[in-house]
């Protein structure tokens, strides 16, 4: 069952402890545009049960509710006129009296591209959306705010264990300073990197192993050296989100050399994809972070119905193990994996493969 972070604090529990919000059901949008349809979405509520049930049945460990965590740190991360976009999006929507969820028509796109925000809601939505297959509903920013919750209580696990996942819904990794999309509206990773180095630490890693590059977190830390950003992901001249997570894009000033993507052909097999995980895994040695983040997407898996690479449930394994042989204090942060049937399975698989 779920227990409080208080109860067993400092009792040395063996097991890997979790963080999940049942409020993650607050998020629950009925619409996704694809294909020029509007379906319901495959980023769905039932993915974190899934994975939730899974890891009572395989007994992974203890699972907490967040805590109460001072928010500010958002504003790090994150565009203050964005923030006040996203608090506002699903009121100002339906104070204009549409019927159904907020979806963007229009853009600031190579055309017509303003930097002046619009005041109506329309202007808005285009301004502060980089995808608009996800559409904003009632709830929807509470869920995220929840979501930011769980990373930063799983941050502060930190304390007294060394490996750590945080089940975050909705995901983080395609946000950036000031867009949402790709299911995601805060950039949960990144908060959780902002937070550590609040704290002291010098020196972060993140390895983003969703099938589709991070880009809102590169976009984040583009520009840094302290934070290295390194990522495995379908090659955007064929994968979403098409426009960034080329293998030429290394970092920029300061941050140069501290930007790494692996772009990957439709039907990449494992064979290929671990060569480039071991690749990453030796640059995040060469960086010698005081703290590995791991953006954790399942949706590499072979029948996943969104994305094209060809990973089986039984190589989750071996990537969970390879990544734990860098003995860093390592924090797993829940991003994408559309296969409801076996996301469970294939996601606590990488957590006990690294276990063990
Ligand atoms: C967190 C995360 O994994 N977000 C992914 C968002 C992807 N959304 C757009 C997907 C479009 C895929 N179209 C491919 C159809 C294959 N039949
Ligand atoms: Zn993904």
């Amino acid at each position: 069952g779920i227990r409080d972070a208080q109860e067993s604090r400092g009792l040395g529990d063996v097991y890997k402890r979790q963080v999940y919000s049942k409020k993650h059901y607050l998020r629950n949008s009925l619409t996704e545009l694809s294909g020029g349809q509007l379906v319901k979405p495959f980023e769905s509520p039932e993915r974190i049960e899934f994975i939730l049930n899974e890891i009572s049945k395989r007994k992974l460990g203890s699972i907490f509710e967040p805590t109460n965590q001072n928010l500010d740190i958002v504003y790090k991360v994150h565009d203050k006129n964005y923030i006040n976009f996203l608090e506002t999006a699903w009121d100002d929507w339906i104070k204009e009296g549409f019927l159904g969820e907020a979806i963007p028509t229009v853009w600031p796109s190579r055309s017509m591209n303003s930097k002046i925000i619009p005041n109506n809601i329309e202007g808005k939505l285009g301004y502060y959306c980089l995808a608009n297959e996800t559409s904003i509903s009632q709830g929807t920013i509470e869920a995220a705010y929840e979501s930011v919750r769980v990373v930063l209580t799983a941050v502060e696990m930190f304390k007294e264990e060394k490996s750590i996942f945080a089940l975050c819904r909705p995901p983080g990794h395609h946000a950036s300073k000031d867009q949402y999309g790709g299911y995601c509206f805060f950039n949960n990773v990144a908060i959780a990197a902002e937070k550590l180095i609040e704290e002291g630490a010098k020196k972060i890693a993140i390895l983003d192993i969703d099938f589709h590059h991070g880009n809102g977190t590169q976009e984040i830390f583009y520009n840094r050296s302290d934070v290295f950003f390194i990522s495995l992901h379908g090659d955007p001249m064929e994968a979403f989100p098409h426009f960034l997570g080329h293998s030429d894009e290394k970092g920029i000033a300061e941050g140069e050399g501290y930007n790494l993507n692996y772009p990957m052909p439709p039907n990449t097999s494992y064979n290929l994809w671990k060569n480039n995980l071991n690749a990453a895994i030796s640059n995040v040695k060469k960086f010698s972070p005081n703290f590995l983040l791991v953006s954790l997407g399942v949706d590499t898996f072979e029948k996943d119905p969104i994305s094209f690479f060809k990973l089986k449930s039984n190589d989750y394994f071996d990537v969970g193990r390879v990544i734990s042989s860098l003995d860093i204090p390592t924090l797993f942060v829940m991003e994408g994996g559309y296969a409801i049937n076996e996301i469970g399975t294939n996601t606590v698989n990488v957590l006990k493969g690294f276990e063990d």
